[in-house]
């Protein structure tokens, strides 16, 4: 074997070692000084029920942004909502613009903060992903991939 052979060998070897690595990270988006990290949808139970996102958006930044909608092209009415406990009896309020405080971060998550996909064009299906489009108020619009894990998934360790 000579030395180009060798080469590409050990570059297919590195390639190899950081690949489940570069996939983790590839859920995870920073634009500007705002980090969406490990986005997660739950399988859907068809189309008429609605589907449910979850990530944490840290804000690295000196100055607040407000996350004030978000669009999906697999659902017709998509928002954020907040689940809560009132008097024993859950339920599910609209809770946008969303304000991501300076030097902090704000977590949807099973129980609180989640967006809602009303309407879903498609089911959500385990093992499949789609994209998310956030826009921010100061950052833009910010496209994420949101991988779909089981319906019963608590959180993103949890396939
Ligand atoms: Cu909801």
């Amino acid at each position: 074997m000579n030395i180009s052979g060798q080469l590409k060998l050990t570059i297919f070897a590195i390639i190899l070692s950081i690949l489940p690595t570069s996939f983790v990270l590839a859920q995870t988006v920073t634009v500007g000084s705002l980090v969406i990290e490990t986005p997660w949808a739950r399988a859907s139970i068809g189309t008429k029920r609605p589907g449910a996102v979850f990530f944490t958006i840290r804000n690295k930044g000196s100055v607040a942004d407000v996350l004030s909608a978000v669009e999906t092209p697999v659902s017709g009415k998509a928002s954020v909502h907040r689940s809560q406990i009132i008097n024993g009896i859950a339920s599910m309020t609209m809770a946008g613009p969303v304000k991501i405080p300076a030097n902090s971060e704000v977590r949807l998550a099973p129980g609180g903060l989640h967006i809602m996909l009303m309407m879903l064009k498609k089911p959500l299906i385990k093992g499949k992903d789609f994209p998310l489009t956030l826009v921010f108020k100061k950052t833009g619009r910010v496209e994420i991939t949101v991988p779909v894990l089981s319906v019963g998934a608590r959180g993103p360790e949890q396939k």
